[in-house]
Formats: structure tokens, sequence, C-alpha cells
């Protein structure tokens, strides 16, 4: 078996090979990549919860929560600290891990809001979960407010290559992103950075998106795969249904480029079987959503995820389990 290496300096040409290896092929090789760095044995569970919902001023194609779009959510301003925790605990008796907070921001602002936010990752952090949050763009200040208040990761995505970006959001730039990435960095802050498949976008949109990923001066800690889930009233909503193998190919590359990685399979899973989900895991995944919704849309429920991972036999992964053992083995 040849030897897992930690690389930065994927060229877009060895990418497409792997991606375009034959999928059996692909999924074996990301599989032996994945029993050399990671406990197959091990999902990690996280648990989203919308704190604020709807109303974004931003054009993002694919979102139910832009303002512009005539979508079916209930729009709802920032919650209340005390339910947020409510929620946080509900996730943890049900086995989750890490808790990440949502807000349909374009960037987090210096006011009341973003102290509150503070204070529920603060709450979050003492219930012993791993706390993440997603609130759009950051300054490297605020992203040290977050750090010192407890954040343990901050996610926000790529979504798609830089050539194929344009048409999806025009209202902020891929350069915006790869700053707020830098921000979190350096606040020492986990870096969780994924995309979406199924937004039109071509092969190669699919590999550029991964080799920024891939060639970043640090691996993001987390890389979320989603695939589209299509909500009426967007312009993507009749876009057609992602293929299932797509993901997995998606994810098996992801894996191979970045053997470090948690990969977790997010948007989609409510639409995808049980023997499906395992492929994903047998291709690389090795982290998920669980709860009943993402933010604004379905997701399987924590009992369901519970049969699974019995079915499987497989278990949650610890919180906040030691990087360093990891990092022993390179
Ligand atoms: N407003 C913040 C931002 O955009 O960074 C945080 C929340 S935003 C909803 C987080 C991510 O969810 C997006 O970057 C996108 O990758 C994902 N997302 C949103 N709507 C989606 C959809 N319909 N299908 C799949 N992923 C979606
Ligand atoms: C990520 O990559 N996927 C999650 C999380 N990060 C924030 C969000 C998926 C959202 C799907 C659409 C919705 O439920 O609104
Ligand atoms: Fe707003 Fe985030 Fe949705 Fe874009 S993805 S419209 S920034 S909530």
């Amino acid at each position: 078996m040849q030897d897992v290496q930690i690389r930065h300096d994927w060229s877009i040409e060895e990418i497409k090979e792997i991606y375009n290896t034959p999928l059996l092929e692909l999924v074996f090789r990301a599989a032996s990549v994945h029993r050399q760095t990671q406990d197959t044995a091990e999902v990690q569970v996280c648990t989203l919860l919308s704190i604020k919902t709807g109303g974004c001023t931003e054009d993002c194609a694919y979102c139910p929560q832009a303002a512009r779009y005539n979508t079916d959510i209930k729009v709802h301003g920032l919650m209340q600290k005390d339910a947020v925790l409510a929620y946080a605990q509900k996730a943890r008796d049900a086995g989750s891990t890490r808790f990440c907070m949502g807000a349909a921001w374009r960037e987090v602002r210096d006011n009341r809001d973003f102290d509150r936010v503070l204070d529920m990752v603060k709450g979050v952090n003492e219930m012993g979960m791993e706390v993440c949050c997603t609130l759009g763009m950051l300054t490297e200040e605020q992203a040290q407010k977050l750090a010192d208040a407890g954040l343990y990761a901050y996610n926000h995505n790529l979504d798609t290559s830089g050539e194929y970006y344009e048409q999806i959001i025009t209202t902020r730039t891929y350069d915006d992103r790869l700053k707020t990435l830098d921000n979190v960095r350096k606040a020492g802050v986990s870096v969780c950075c994924g995309g979406i498949i199924g937004l039109g976008e071509s092969h190669e949109d699919r590999i550029g998106m991964l080799h920024t990923l891939s060639n970043l001066p640090v691996h993001p800690d987390s890389v979320p795969i989603n695939a589209l889930t299509r909500v009426k009233g967007t312009p993507l909503e009749n876009m057609p249904k992602v293929q299932f193998w797509d993901m997995v190919r998606m994810i098996a590359t992801t894996r191979i480029l970045m053997p470090k990685a948690m990969v977790r399979l997010s948007a989609g899973r409510a639409e995808m079987s049980m023997s499906e989900q395992a492929l994903c895991f047998m291709a690389g995944a090795n982290s998920i959503f669980t709860g009943e919704k993402l933010l604004t849309t379905a997701n399987p429920s924590f009992e369901e995820d519970h049969m699974m991972f019995e079915l499987l036999g497989l278990k949650p992964r610890e919180a906040f389990k030691n990087q360093e053992i990891q990092e022993a083995i390179f």
C-alpha cells in the first residue's frame, strides 16, 4: 500500500486524473487512504441550528434564505440564548458532539446580536460540545472574539470554483471568501470549508474547487460536500437532482486529496437511501449533520440515523478528539 502524503501542491491534471478514475477503483483508493489516516469505525456527528433565519441581503442562487427570492421559509430574528442552549442539549443527548449555529447574514457586524452569539458560543462550549458557527464574512478581530468565547470551528464554504462562482453569487467575491478563511485560521479556529454540487457547474468546476481547497496553506479540518437541495422559489429550483454517483466521486476525491480532513456528507442525505450513504462512508466520508433539519430543509431524524449507525456498526466520534494523535501518524 502506498504511503499517504499530505500535499499542498496538487496540480489540476493530477486532480482530474483522480476524479476520473473508474468509480469502484476510486472508492477503493479513497477507502485505503481513509483506513490509513482515520478510525473508520467512527463518524463525527454534528447538529445544525439556524439561529437567525431568512431575510438575507445576498443573492446566493441556491439559498432559500435570500430575501430577494420568494420561498416558503419562516423568517426569524436572532434566537434567544436559552432556546439555543436547550436545542444543543437535546442534540448532545442524542449523541451529537459538535453544534453548529448558522445565521442568514452577509457578514458579522459588531453589535448586540454579535454579543449574543458570543454568549451562545460560551454556553455551548461549557456544555462540552465542539462549537461551530457559520455567520458569513468575518474580520480578524471578530474571529478572535469568537475564538476567545470558545469557538472551536468556523464554517465558510467556497461553494464552487472561482470561475463558476459569479454565476451563483454576485453580491460578494471569491476573494472575500478566501479572506474570511484566512482570518479564521489566523485566530486559531478550526476551518470548515467545502462546497455544493448540482449548481449547474461542470466537472472542471468541481475539480477547480477541490484544487483551491487542497492547495490552501493548511487543509481545512473539515470539508462539507453538499448536494444542492432544490428549494422552490430559488433560481436553481429546477436543476436536475444530483446523481448519487457524483456525490460518491466527489467524496472519494476529497478524501484522497485531503487525507486528514473530516469529510462531511452534508446536504442531500434526506434524499439518499441507507445503502447509498454507506457507500459514501466507504468512500471516505466520516462526518454528518444530524437533527430533523439542516438549516431550513429536511434531514433524516435522530432515530433514523441511530438505526443506520447500529446497522453499519458505526460509532459517533468523541468531541475534541486529540488532533495530535492524528498528527503523530505523519
Ligand atoms: N450566511 C452564511 C454564509 O453564507 O456563509 C452562513 C449560512 S449559509 C446557509 C451556509 C452554507 O450552506 C452555504 O455556503 C452553502 O454552502 C450551504 N447551502 C445553503 N443553501 C443550500 C442548498 N439549498 N443546498 C445545499 N447547500 C446549501
Ligand atoms: C454546510 O456545508 N452545509 C450546511 C452547513 N454547512 C451550514 C448547510 C446546508 C444547508 C442546506 C439548506 C438549508 O437547510 O437551508
Ligand atoms: Fe445569505 Fe448565506 Fe444564504 Fe447566501 S448562503 S443568501 S449569505 S444565508
